[in-house]
């Protein structure tokens, strides 16, 4: 086992530098199975560069042991780190604790080999910690290779076939340092060539799985539901059906014949035009149950998405609501879904917006194995051009309280965190250099949900730019440019919790009226007296009645309702007050203005970081800061004047509204 290195690629968060404290030192790696090596390696690999040693022998003084103990404790995934007698202990429970505990390690640094430390147990909050990649094996012709991608084309595939893989096996090291531990490799809109990933061309599959392997990362497939049609040449993909049944049963056998430790499928169906089972009159559970039933005979899942809403709607019905479609198709079949098939949830009840309640299903299925699942990939949130650290949006979402104050948690009810990747083929993997923070914080919030979003970057900060000019500047300018980044986003786009106001199809720049009037069930339903949407069980559509107290009360009162939601629940006149005492249309106004203002400012400070980070990369965020400046003065003028015109209110502190 070789460890990667890539030239004209940034090493992100595993630059050598990182290996420093552990490469100057003897250590002792025991274990004999692929992660056993693949430690190893990495030990070695940083011995190489920074003179320390590996060893195998258990009798010696060594400054640094990593060991298995199946009795520790731990769980498989699980570590125990301790430091005595001038020696750092990491005992995993598993080969894949190992591979962690090595890289706790890496992230503590010299530190790592300070003070004595009291054992400290380590283990991932929820088991299954994965990425879907919404990537295509051909070039989309609108959305091109990677769907809602910003960071150029596939790491997998290129020009309609698979690519030199060496790339991977580096995104793979990446993702096992902030604990990622399954990645889905396609889109799940699964496209004619993709849905062959499944048959004729899972050989590519399993070379994807061969360079994630030693990094304790399963693959996953998207599959597409009609298949047993579109590539069995059967009639009918009828999940009840015994040939349909028989069909998914052999072709997942093959699947495990050629990758022994496939980690399942992925479903998008019934929805935005993907196949499912009401097609044939059966129900989401009957389709998930049918591909659960193929999958476990080899330990295999199935995640089904509950992405399901009628995109076909008419914007004159007030009545149908989109942010209910999850909840009313999915909250019935609770209890019928199997044990292995895991019901993938968006955090939010529409889609990802900068702003959004969480997802009323999470609280509605006691009985089914949940996945929240996240958007990594900026689609709605600046599209990796602005900056938007998205960690603190997450952690108020996983430490949700659905059922009130003293219930538990979204991460206490879900059982594995899924997010869309950022990834790509650029040099710095995520287009903007500052987007990689994003992908870090997930795994590490995925394996640890209470961890605070500020030490996060700090800790992301510390390994990505270990030898900057000055590391207390660096460090500060960055958290003074990210920490309130999306809120600062969410002020110059989208106010109070309205959602939508993006340019149709690509989803990038203002426009507050481009889907209003579109089937997509999206609106804000801005007139000359008001804006936002009656979800209230009273006089709107009934979303509220959907949460469990004291969610269905607070958010059914728009006193009561916090409020940076109170128009994704609530139709209210411009003048209505809000708790700070300013008006809602003031509080467009100000939001805009103070947004775009922040925006500007973030490109100042980045300038008192030149020099403490590599030329090209200051470059290239100065650029895209440019880029964020210019998009947020437009968000400003557009939705101020849009709003300015539909009310007539004028600022209170006659700025300037065109
Ligand atoms: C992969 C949104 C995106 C689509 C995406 C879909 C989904 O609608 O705009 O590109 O499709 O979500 O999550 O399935």
């Amino acid at each position: 086992m070789t460890i990667p290195e890539l030239s004209g690629v940034h090493p992100a968060w595993l630059p050598p530098e990182a290996f420093r404290a552990i490469g100057s030192r003897r250590t002792l790696v025991l274990g004999d199975d692929v992660l056993a090596d693949t430690v190893r390696a990495e030990v070695a690999h940083a011995c190489a560069r920074y003179g320390g040693t590996l060893h195998d022998d258990r009798d010696g003084a060594y400054d640094l042991v990593l060991a298995q103990d199946p009795e520790a404790g731990v769980g498989p995934e699980g570590f125990v780190l301790s430091r005595r007698d001038g020696a750092t202990t990491v005992v995993a429970g598993g080969p894949a604790g190992l591979l962690y505990g090595l890289f706790e390690v890496v992230r503590r640094g010299e530190a790592a080999f300070g003070a004595d430390l009291p054992a400290e147990a380590h283990r991932p909050a929820l088991r299954r910690r994965m990425l879907d990649h919404w990537d295509n094996i051909d070039v989309h012709p609108v959305m091109g290779q990677v769907e809602r991608g910003y960071a150029g084309g596939s790491i997998f595939w290129r020009d309609g076939g698979p690519r030199d893989l060496t790339r991977v096996r580096a995104y793979g090291r990446l993702l096992a340092a902030c604990g990622i531990n399954a990645v889905a490799v396609n889109n799940v809109n699964v496209h004619a060539t993709e849905a062959r990933l499944l048959t004729d061309r899972l050989g590519e599959v399993a070379a994807i799985a061969d360079e994630l392997r030693p990094y304790g990362i399963r693959v996953h497939l998207s599959v597409n539901f009609a298949s047993p049609v579109a590539l069995g040449g059967l009639a009918t993909a009828d999940p009840l059906d015994d040939g349909v049944r028989a069909w998914w049963a052999r072709t997942t056998e093959r699947v495990y014949e050629t990758i022994p430790d496939f980690g399942g499928y992925v479903v998008k169906a019934d929805s935005e035009g993907q196949p499912g089972p009401f097609a044939y009159g059966r129900d989401h559970a009957d389709g998930a149950n049918m591909l659960a039933d193929a999958l476990a005979p080899f330990g295999g899942v199935v995640h089904w998405r509950a992405f399901v809403y009628d995109h076909r709607q008419d914007w004159r019905d007030r009545s149908t609501d989109r942010a209910r479609a999850a909840y009313d198709h999915f909250a019935p079949l609770d209890g019928r879904f199997r044990d292995n098939a895991i019901l993938q949830v968006k955090n939010g009840p529409i889609d990802f917006q900068v702003r959004e309640p969480v997802s009323p299903v999470i609280a509605a299925m006691p009985d089914t194995r949940l996945a929240v699942e996240l958007q990594v990939t900026q689609e709605y949130t600046g599209q990796q051009k602005h900056v938007c650290y998205l960690a603190p949006m997450w952690r108020e979402v996983l430490g949700f309280r659905p059922w009130g104050p003293d219930g538990r948690t979204v991460a206490d009810v879900a059982t594995e965190l899924v997010a869309v990747s950022n990834v790509g083929d650029d040099p710095y993997w995520t287009g903007h250099p500052l987007a990689q923070a994003n992908l870090y914080a997930f795994g590490r919030l995925a394996w640890a949900p209470g961890l605070d979003p500020a030490d996060l970057l700090d800790e992301w900060i510390g390994l990505t730019f270990p030898v900057a000019g000055d590391p207390g500047r660096l460090r500060r300018v960055l958290h003074e440019i990210m920490d309130g980044s999306w809120r600062t986003y969410e002020r110059y786009t989208a106010p109070l919790g309205v959602g939508f106001m993006v340019r149709p199809g690509h989803h990038y720049g203002p426009d507050v009226d481009g889907y209003e009037y579109t089937p997509w069930g999206t609106y804000h339903f801005a007139d000359r007296d008001g804006v936002g949407v009656d979800r209230t069980r009273a006089t709107g559509t009934g979303f509220t009645g959907q949460y469990p107290k004291p969610w269905s009360d607070v958010y059914e009162s728009p006193a009561e309702c916090p409020d940076e939601l109170l128009l994704f629940f609530h139709h209210v006149p411009y003048g209505r007050v809000l708790h700070d005492g300013t008006t809602v249309i003031q509080h467009i106004y100000d939001t805009h203005f103070a947004g775009a203002e922040q925006a500007a400012a973030m490109r100042d400070r980045w300038e008192k970081a030149a020099g403490d980070v590599p030329p090209e990369l200051h470059a290239r965020v100065r650029e895209l800061l440019d880029e964020q400046v210019r998009s947020a003065r437009e968000w400003r003028d557009q939705i101020n004047t849009y709003f300015f015109r539909k009310s007539g209110a004028a600022d209170a502190h006659g700025r300037r509204i065109y």
